[in-house]
């Protein structure tokens, strides 16, 4: 399937179309969800892979040791307090105050994390899903402060990645690795089980430079009302709670979203999206012009 120039005119061999209809639509997925075979060796038993396949996530309760926690949460504190890291694009503020929201490649900004991306215990579970060697599309560290540490509307990765960076099929998984614990009440990631196999295409083209505002808050590349009440009403919605340490790998198209915080307690991850090597971003599908590479990666090299 070749990739359309970068333009936002839809073409009739895209079966993800998004951004370019006046009409959204509910389109069915066709690539599977564990590319692997689900008894496939490493990290996950055969179990947990076909848990992953059906929900389109899954959860793994202690994937860092206690140490390796506190060892985390001092590395991003150093890193929300560096002020070049603060001056740089990679770090985004939140759109009410002056805290830090989210730091962009964080595994080629820190070392500590590097190492953590290419930890069996990371890499090793998303080659099983994605069947075979993968490259980080993206990794962020995302804060969630207390007391106004802003949410993220519901949404697909997957419809992003695809429209603003070339990602032709959701061969990619994403890894959440908890630092603070995630309760119901302080913005913890939420996901509609089984939305993975839908795709939501989306109204509304992408303007310009639209990563300046939608890493902020995003807009284009949203649901619709129906879309996502149709999806809830089919699916339900789980609340990815977990103690510190805890991990989520979900799948690249679930339909996610997490609310603000207005408790005390920062909900802080570090979030690692891992994309096949087979599957490497071409030109976007619906967007002006590429995101930069801080945000999209085009070093397709594989973790080691
Ligand atoms: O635009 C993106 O790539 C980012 N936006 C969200 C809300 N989730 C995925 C990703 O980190
Ligand atoms: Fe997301």
């Amino acid at each position: 399937m070749s990739a359309p120039s970068s333009s936002q005119t839809r073409t009739t061999q895209d079966r993800y179309y998004t951004r370019v209809s006046s009409e959204p639509a509910l389109i069915e997925r066709v690539e599977p969800t564990v590319w692997g075979s689900e008894s496939s060796a490493g990290m996950y038993g055969a179990q947990e892979l076909h848990g992953h396949a059906e929900k389109g996530f899954s959860q793994v309760p202690q994937l860092l040791t206690p140490d390796e926690v506190a060892g985390y949460a001092a590395e991003l504190d150093r890193l929300a307090t560096d002020p070049l890291v603060r001056a740089d694009d990679r770090c985004i503020v939140e759109k009410k105050s002056d805290e830090v929201r989210s730091i962009f490649e964080v595994h080629r900004i820190s070392d500590a994390i590097a190492r953590l991306v290419a930890d069996e215990r990371v890499v090793g579970r998303a080659r099983q899903i994605l069947g075979g060697d993968v490259y980080v599309h993206q990794s962020r560290i995302n804060y969630k402060p207390g007391f106004g540490g802003g949410g993220f509307y519901w949404h697909s990765d997957f419809e992003t990645w695809h429209a603003e960076d070339g990602m032709p099929t959701p061969r990619a998984v994403s890894c959440s690795i908890s630092l603070t614990e995630n309760y119901e009440y302080n913005g913890c990631l939420m996901i509609m089980p089984g939305s993975h196999r839908t795709f939501v295409s989306c109204v509304g083209e992408t303007p310009e430079d639209n990563y300046r505002s939608s890493l902020k808050e995003q807009e284009i590349g949203t649901p619709d009302p129906d879309s996502l009440t149709a999806l809830a009403n089919r699916h339900g919605i789980a609340m990815l709670t977990g103690k510190a340490g805890s991990a989520t790998f979900f799948d690249s198209n679930c339909m996610h979203g997490s609310g603000d915080n207005i408790t005390p307690y920062p909900r802080s991850n570090i979030f690692i999206v891992f994309n096949s090597v087979e599957n490497a971003c071409v030109e976007p599908y619906y967007a002006p012009r590429r995101r930069p590479e801080y945000i999209g990666a085009r070093d397709f090299t594989p973790v080691r």
